[in-house]
């Protein structure tokens, strides 16, 4: 009879965090930001412009195409997209180097689309300033998988760079979308951006377990091990 009882809570545990962990774990379990180049999973390819001439201080502007294909990446937006040599910035050769792609107008979103999705992408972006400046990741029907806010912000100028990107487990990623905040301090324009070293995996080969899974399991075994314990007294 006890050995019955304790299959019947047995089971009823297992039952509970199955349930529990579909209302615990909506979102994250897919996915989440990651801000670091060693957070990807190896040899990621890598699109850093290098290969293209400036175009946006010279002294004739000179747009690149929009969209603009750039191997598997296809980078679009309402306004102008340009090649921009940062050199002379105190942030060329950080997060961003050299050659990096800008928008005009400066506050005008850009998307990049995937010729195949990705599970992993991360990117260099240039003198995030303020509060409100978003990454966000579509899939193939255009849904929200992830959003990000940047709070690693510098002061303008262009002295400032950081990474910013997303790990799914899958390849879920068809789209990204780079928002710069839409309201910014009074004395201030607009903040303006850059995007560099676009790295990208189509497979996640390195997944990391939720820290949350962990713990949830954790308790889970615990438990068990507890009620174990009490019936065998
Ligand atoms: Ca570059
Ligand atoms: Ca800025």
């Amino acid at each position: 009879m006890k050995k019955i009882l304790s299959l019947i809570i047995i089971s009823a545990t297992f039952f509970g965090l199955t349930i529990a962990s579909f209302f615990l774990l909506p979102n994250n379990a897919k996915g989440a930001p990651i801000t670091d180049p060693s957070q990807l999973s190896p040899n990621p390819t890598l699109i850093d412009f290098e290969q293209f001439p400036a175009g946006y201080n010279e002294p004739t502007p000179v747009p690149v195409s929009n969209p603009f294909v750039v191997g598997d990446l296809t980078f679009s937006i309402s306004g102008s997209l340009y090649i921009r040599d940062i050199t002379g910035y105190p942030a060329d050769g950080t997060e961003v180097s050299s050659k990096v792609l800008e928008a005009w107008p400066d506050n005008v979103p850009l998307s990049i689309t995937f010729l195949n999705p990705v599970a992993e992408v991360l990117l260099g972006w240039w003198d995030p300033n303020f509060p409100g400046n978003y990454l966000r990741a579509f899939d193939t029907n255009n849904q929200l998988l992830e959003q990000v806010e940047i709070t690693d912000l510098g002061p303008t100028q262009g002295v400032h760079a950081t990474w910013i990107g997303f790990k799914m487990n899958s390849a879920d990623i068809s789209r990204l979308e780079i928002v710069p905040p839409t309201t910014v301090p009074p004395n201030q324009p607009y903040d303006n951006y850059g995007i560099d070293n676009i790295r990208y995996n189509t497979e996640n080969t390195t997944p990391v377990p939720e820290p949350s899974t962990m713990l949830l399991l954790g308790s889970g075994i615990l438990g068990l091990l507890e009620l174990r314990r009490k019936f065998k007294k």
